[in-house]
């Protein structure tokens, strides 16, 4: 029996006709008819529509620890804007837009929070949409990746380790960097210092000719509220009390910050479910609190 095989080159496919594509994120040089990104795993879909635009796509970032409430309000925040007919609105684009809002809209109808986000970047979401504003005439291409929190701590930890992260950090142009209020509220100091690093990253990135981000704005948002009035009620006061360190931070690098607080449940439990070994918290009721501002302000101060 003979051992050998054959292995077929990927070379061959840039002897084709089409010519190779950009990443949009990442700048890495892909076979024209790839899917994800060889090198980030965006999905290329996003460049090709990236590339019929007359101007770019605006990057924004939504970024926290595992478990801070990234997808679940990045999920709520595409479906409340998608059904607006007034204000601030968003369009999809793409089908695979469409799948983070649709997973969390059919774990919150059957009063369950989504899954967690996978670890492989070739499993994130990715939402390329497009935001029309009252009063501006021409929409805004924007594209908000969904990393899971893992691997952005990877990341800062070990550079290079997730391409997909790194891209994402130089290439965005505003961050909300999502804090769990009811981690902070049980004393744990994670959630702050993952957010401090997070922050300590960019202000050494380049913002322009100067060192740091002096344009780019930064939204603090507390998430899971719902289990923290105090912090509803004054989310500046509640950061300056409660996580003190971040605050500081803010202030001192980045002229653009805001505190916000939101929540998307009204209320949590435990719940034993199915294919559960042990009592799962699921949402009491869905009361979305707050989800628009952070963004809305994101946007107002994100630079021409
Ligand atoms: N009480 C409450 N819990 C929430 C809320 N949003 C998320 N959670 C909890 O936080 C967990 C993680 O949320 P997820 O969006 O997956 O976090 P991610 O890892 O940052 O994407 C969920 O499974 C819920 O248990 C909220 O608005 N209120
Ligand atoms: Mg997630
Ligand atoms: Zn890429």
């Amino acid at each position: 029996m003979s051992h050998l095989v054959s292995v077929t080159l990927d070379s061959y496919q840039w002897t084709g006709g089409q010519s190779p594509i950009d990443c949009h994120i990442c700048n890495a040089a892909n076979t024209a008819d790839a899917d994800l990104c060889q090198k980030c795993f965006a999905p290329l879909a996003l460049t090709r529509q990236a590339q019929e635009q007359k101007t770019a796509p605006v990057t924004l970032a939504v970024l926290g620890a595992a478990g801070a409430g990234k997808t679940v309000y990045l999920g709520m925040l595409m479906d409340m804007l998608s059904r607006r007919k007034t204000g601030l609105q968003l369009v999809a684009r793409g089908a695979f837009s469409i799948n983070m809002q649709q997973t969390t809209a059919r774990a919150l109808a059957r009063s369950q929070f989504p899954e967690k986000t996978p670890n492989e970047p070739d499993r994130w979401n990715w939402v390329h949409c497009q935001l029309r504003r009252p009063k501006v005439r021409k929409p805004q291409d924007v594209i908000i990746p969904d990393p899971a929190g893992e691997s952005i701590l990877e990341e800062l930890d070990h550079p290079g380790s997730y391409p997909g992260v790194q891209a994402v950090l130089q290439r965005c142009r505003g961050v909300l960097l999502l804090v769990d209020t009811v981690a902070i509220e049980e004393g744990s100091p994670d959630q702050e210092y993952f957010a401090m690093k997070v922050l300590g990253y960019l202000a050494e990135l380049r913002d322009g000719a100067k060192k740091g981000w002096t344009q780019r704005p930064v939204g603090i948002l507390f998430t899971k509220a719902d289990q923290c009035e105090t912090c509803f009620e004054n989310p500046q006061r509640y950061a300056q009390r409660r996580a003190s360190a971040l605050w500081r931070q803010c202030e001192e690098l980045f002229p653009r910050h805001a505190f916000f607080a939101c929540s998307v449940a009204g209320g949590s439990g435990y719940r034993v479910l199915p294919d559960h070994e042990l009592p799962v918290l699921v949402p009491l009721r869905v009361e979305p609190r707050g989800i628009v501002e952070p963004f809305q302000w994101l946007i107002q101060h994100v630079r021409k």
